[in-house]
């Protein structure tokens, strides 16, 4: 059996065809926005707090710097990729097209890790936001039932006992999971309004807290290392750039809208270094003021920016940021849990994963049973994953699926320089490599937690893959 066979872009136009409502409207402003919606979540809300108490103090800051420019060379080779494919949809679909089955199967697996695993984080990050925004108004979720099992928490009389699991994540999961099995999304009317909310609610922040901003704070700036790797000094900075690499996660939803922009070879570029441009300016601010305004070391705190803004502010101003938060939040969950269904459906209309699938319902017309199944696996982890263990899967699936993508783009070029490429990566023999190898840094100092699973979950994709998928491939019923 060849691994390697392709699905031929004859066959993708076939299929796109039936897919041609998408008309070229979006110029470079709609692609910001959709790039900034998807992006800003918990990365700023929550893990600029746990990384700059754990892993790199007030230098979270240049965390944020690293992995801003490592996703913006991605972003560009993410771009060509994505317009190398004469339909809208995800790396996988365009590596079946050019690289092959197998390794179609293993970006497909790996975005699982980048989609689902996401949603998770981010469910983890809203309960946080949500929790303390109940306390806020007199409602107390027992303390037991807000963490991952085994977390310390406080009860209301002082004592510490371990949590049980993450009610709120499983509660808000389950909701959106319901939202998409009725068929609801989020119009573009509803994403500018959540990225506006967004956007206002950061600027406030950044705009009232500023003055509370205490340079002591920032002494030292890059705190000595504790004598274990990734616990402060450089190692944490890396270390902390590969988890903050999470907030970046979200921009390649603008890549795959190349075939709804009006003229992708220059909006496409405006669009993805716009948006990751803005993000990379506000992370950095957020950041800085932060710990400007709170001693590093009590950062790690659910809703970190919200507990910057009560002592920089006030309590209004905290409940603010945390009803922002939790808005803005929610919308991430929606776009990742979406995005994943729609990556299943169409591994499952290829043959590599079971036909039920890819089954729509008969009066939702949306692929129920996947999305339940999502949900159900989505909402179980995220009751038992503390935000880190989670956001720290995703970064790591997330990277290795970006080296994968600029190295194979620069091997199209060479290979196949005559498929043609709406947007074309500029200077590509620099941007790729230094890419790729940006990514691979910012893997390496992940904590081995997040290492042992990747390997792990890439030996059951490869069981699946050939145990399954291969004999079950649509592409076995072409060849002759
Ligand atoms: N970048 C997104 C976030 O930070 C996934 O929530």
């Amino acid at each position: 059996m060849n691994f390697l066979r392709r699905k031929s872009v004859a066959d993708l136009q076939a299929e796109a065809t039936t897919d041609n409502s998408l008309k070229r409207v979006l110029g470079p402003w709609h692609l910001i926005l959709l790039g900034v919606g998807c992006t800003i979540g918990t990365g700023i809300f929550v893990l600029t707090g746990t990384v700059a108490a754990r892993n790199a103090g007030p230098a979270v800051i240049l965390s944020f710097v690293l992995a801003g420019i490592a996703s913006i060379f991605a972003a560009f080779c993410y771009s060509e990729f994505a317009s190398l494919v004469p339909m809208s949809g995800s790396a996988y679909t365009y590596s079946y097209a050019t690289l092959g089955e197998l390794f179609a199967w293993i970006i497909g697996w790996d975005l699982i890790l980048e989609y689902a695993v996401g949603a998770i984080t981010v469910a983890i990050g809203w309960s946080g936001y949500v929790t303390s925004l109940c306390h806020d108004w007199g409602i107390d979720i027992p303390p037991r039932l807000t963490a991952a099992y085994g977390t310390l928490v406080t009860l209301a009389d002082g004592t510490q006992v371990h949590a049980l699991f993450n009610l709120p994540a499983i509660l808000i999961v389950a909701a959106v999971t319901i939202l998409l099995v009725i068929g609801i999304r989020e119009s573009a009317w509803y994403n500018n309004l959540i990225v506006i909310v967004k956007l206002i609610v950061i600027m406030a922040f950044l705009a009232l807290a500023v003055h509370a901003v205490n340079p002591a704070n920032w002494h030292p700036f890059i705190p000595a290392n504790t004598g274990e790797f990734g616990h402060f000094g450089w190692s944490g900075l890396m270390a902390g750039a590969g988890t903050v690499f999470f907030a970046y996660i979200g921009f390649d939803a603008v890549s795959t809208a190349a075939q709804e922009t009006k003229n992708p070879q220059r909006d496409m570029p405006l669009g993805i270094i716009g948006s990751l441009v803005i993000c990379t300016v506000l992370y950095i601010a957020v950041a800085a003021v932060a710990t400007g305004v709170v001693p590093y070391a009590q950062l790690d705190n659910p809703a970190p920016i919200a507990l910057a803004a009560d002592r920089a502010v006030g309590g209004w101003m905290s409940v603010f940021i945390k009803i922002g938060a939790i808005a803005g939040l929610s919308s991430v969950i929606m776009v990742l849990m979406l995005g994943q269904t729609r990556i299943f459906w169409v591994m499952s209309r290829d043959g590599l994963l079971p036909k039920f699938v890819s089954e729509v319902h008969p009066r939702f017309k949306t692929p129920w049973i996947i999305t339940i199944i999502t949900g159900v696996v989505v909402a179980l982890f995220s009751a038992l994953l503390t935000v880190r263990e989670a956001g720290n899967l995703c970064s790591i699936g997330t990277l290795l699926a970006f080296v994968i993508v600029c190295i194979s783009v620069l091997v199209l070029r060479v290979r196949e320089p005559h498929h043609k490429r709406t947007f074309r990566t500029p200077a590509i023999w620099f941007v790729a490599p230094v890419g790729a190898l940006s990514a691979i840094a910012l893997m390496i100092p992940l904590p081995n937690a997040a290492w042992s699973r990747l390997i792990i979950w890439f030996a059951v994709g490869m069981v699946v893959y050939f145990t399954y998928s291969a004999r079950f491939s649509r592409l076995n019923e072409k060849s002759p």
